[in-house]
């Protein structure tokens, strides 16, 4: 059985899961929107057990400092292959989602697994991600992420935070903050002094899209359970980079976009074994592209809370 739908990017309007005007209303206006139930019980759990049992993703995971010098984990890919991770960006519901958002055709930019093991340090320090992409040669802020729970989040294991309304600031300055890069500490300041910061509460399933230029972060995990997190970003065809270095894995290439049933159906070879992860070839203490320095091994232990 072929379980793909031949389409051409950017005609959008198959999904089974469109945004409602609502909820797209609520992303422009606060630069993100929770959607809940995007993905059900019987299409995420394949993905929450193979998390759990295989934690650190064959190996590959690799960890990366936060401003504290804690070690946070996550793992990358940009091409599609017939496995549940190779496939699951390349979803009707997320590209033709995006693309409604976005308003033009679009393509997968890059997905992550963003893993915190229980009672450790590891954060993701306030920042944008679209600063990151315009550096890689991207013009337009028209990028967005799909950010789906794998496990339940919760403040206690760390889940994601959001500033309402934070993309209206554009694109930001990054600068170093302690061991890694972020949003300036003092304007940071400034910012929350006017806007909500709005932790991402969600069951597994759970999706939540926001803007390129929306600040988040996310805390430690300062509880027993695991938390991982799925980010899938989108890049508009005609924003593809024109910076040549280092860029091709994020070049638009023609593509076929997956039936949103194939998660149910199974449809898929297995769950990560055999998919290509972008490899970080970076020794300890090197810093990779963004400015976040490569570790291996080390993570910080945190008293787990009652
Ligand atoms: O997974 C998280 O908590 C946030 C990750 C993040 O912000 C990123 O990878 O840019």
């Amino acid at each position: 059985m072929n379980a793909t739908v031949k389409s051409e990017p950017g005609t959008g309007g198959k999904t089974e899961h469109p945004l409602t005007a609502d909820q797209m209303a609520a992303f422009y206006r606060d630069g993100y929107v929770i959607v809940r139930g995007f993905f059900t019980a019987e299409e995420i759990e394949p993905l929450r057990s193979a998390c759990l049992a295989d934690p650190s993703i064959g190996g590959k995971l690799r960890a990366v400092a936060d401003s504290d010098g804690h070690a946070q984990e996550v793992i990358g890919w940009t091409e599609y292959s017939d496995t549940y991770l190779g496939k699951v960006a390349f979803l009707d519901r997320m590209l033709d989602n995006a693309e409604a958002l976005l308003k033009k055709p679009c393509y997968h930019w890059h997905s992550k697994l963003s893993m915190k093991r229980p009672s450790t340090l590891g954060k993701w320090d306030w920042h944008q991600d679209y600063p990151f992409w315009y550096d890689e040669g991207c013009l337009w802020p028209d990028m967005l992420t799909v950010t789906v729970a794998v496990d339940k989040n919760t403040e206690a294991n760390g889940c994601m935070k959001l500033v309402r309304g934070s993309h209206h600031l554009g694109r930001v300055n990054h600068t170093r903050v302690g061991e890694a890069v972020g949003f300036d500490p003092e304007r940071l300041k400034l910012v929350l002094e006017q806007c909500d910061v709005v932790p991402m509460e969600v069951e597994s399933g759970d999706a939540c899209f926001f803007h390129g230029n929306t600040l988040h972060a996310s805390g430690p995990n300062l509880s027993g359970m695991p938390r991982t997190l799925l980010h899938c970003s989108y890049n508009t065809i005609v924003n593809s980079p024109f910076v040549i270095e280092e860029q091709e894995h994020h070049r638009y290439k023609p593509f076929t976009k997956v039936a949103d049933q194939d998660l149910r159906n199974r449809a898929y070879k297995d769950m990560f074994a055999s998919h290509g992860f972008n490899q970080d070839r970076r020794k300890p203490g090197a810093k990779n592209s963004y400015g976040y320095k490569s570790m291996t091994g080390q993570m910080s232990p945190a008293k787990p809370a009652n």
